[in-house]
């Protein structure tokens, strides 16, 4: 029976008994379940990354041990896949997931966020007694003081790292492990413009207690974040892709990054399908797809297009497309290195 079924065959008895019932589940529900009354939540930002969900275990790790039993880490949604690698690596479980805090959050200490936008969904400013973090602060407004830590460096991870130093805690190996790659992937292994020399210093240091070849370690979780094995290649085109229109000339350009290009060799030919299926379906001159190898910092660029389109395309990189693309060492951004040499050379 539904609940207009109710209603409509019971007038006020069933009604007011339906109403008590309603407000008993109310009152279940927001009692229960019971969670302890002194928890103290570390979380990172909504649609976390490694950062985020390591710094929140590292961070909560690091209160345990100092005898904060209540402290313990959740993650604001679902893990990516670079994330339950790592965590998977160390054996780590999981952390608890919390996309809402409307019954609990009492006591909450925000890593790698500070902007309350990203963070979980109905926590009050209030409620945050700590900011661990490495982001601009814009509009943290508290009327008591707090522990607020943030510094430009490339990754809270390394902030934390220095966090159990200061506390003269030692770091255990799943820590370690855990700490350096939030850095490695925040720093896209040290060539972010954000990377700190100090990020590098952490990284050595975490690297002996782990154990592995951070470079190695980090190359193979940035393998993971950019699996293009599962991706079919209309997902390869289209994640990333952007219609222009210069000096009447419509085109597009697409991107994806891989850590090597060899990932992407078996589906050349279908991207290339792809990218002629789309011009032709949405009447462009022509369109250029940019294949960036992270590690080699260069791009494999794919075209195609017309006659009056290619000649502009070899103007622009000075060069002759061979098997459908020109290869440009140091070209990695769309904005600042592709579309600019693209609008001067269709200047008529
Ligand atoms: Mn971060």
């Amino acid at each position: 029976m539904t609940s207009r079924s109710l209603f409509q065959s019971g007038g006020i008895t069933v009604k007011t008994c339906f109403t008590a019932l309603i407000i008993t589940i109310a009152i279940i529900v927001s009692t229960a379940p019971a969670f302890a009354a002194d928890e103290l939540m570390i979380i990172g930002h909504e649609r976390p990354d490694v950062d985020s969900v390591t710094s929140a275990i590292a961070y909560a790790n690091l209160k345990n041990m100092m005898g904060v039993k209540e402290a313990f880490p959740a993650v604001a949604g679902d893990l990516n896949n670079e994330t339950k690698f790592v965590l998977d690596y160390f054996k780590i479980p999981y952390p608890e997931k919390i996309t809402n805090c409307q019954y609990r959050c009492k006591k909450v200490i925000l890593v790698d966020h500070n902007d309350m936008d990203q963070a979980v969904d109905n926590l009050k400013i209030e409620n945050v007694v700590e900011v661990v973090d490495h982001h601009m602060i814009d509009g943290f407004i508290r009327s008591k003081a707090i522990f607020f830590l943030t510094e430009p460096v490339g990754a809270t991870g390394g902030i934390v790292a220095t966090l159990y130093e200061q506390n003269k805690v030692p770091i255990s190996r799943e820590m370690a492990g855990l700490m350096m790659s939030a850095i490695l992937t925040d720093t896209v292994l040290f060539k972010s413009p954000t990377t700190s020399p100090r990020d590098v210093v952490v990284v050595e240091k975490l690297a002996k207690i782990v154990g592995v070849d951070p470079r190695k370690f980090g190359i193979e979780i940035l393998r993971i974040k950019t699996n293009v094995a599962s991706k079919s290649a209309k997902d390869i085109l289209m994640g990333d892709f952007k219609e222009f229109n210069f000096s009447g000339t419509k085109f597009g350009v697409g991107q994806i990054e891989v850590v090597d290009l060899n990932d992407l060799t078996p589906k050349r030919a279908s991207i290339l399908e792809e990218m002629n299926k789309l011009k032709d379906s949405e009447n462009l001159a022509m369109i250029v797809m940019m294949l960036t190898d992270v590690m080699k910092e260069a791009s494999d660029l794919l075209f195609v297009g017309n006659a009056a389109a290619a000649q502009s395309f070899e103007k622009a990189f000075g060069g002759k497309i061979v098997d459908n693309s020109i290869y440009r060492e140091k070209v990695l951004s769309r904005k600042m290195q592709v579309i600019p040499l693209l609008e001067e050379a269709l200047k008529k």
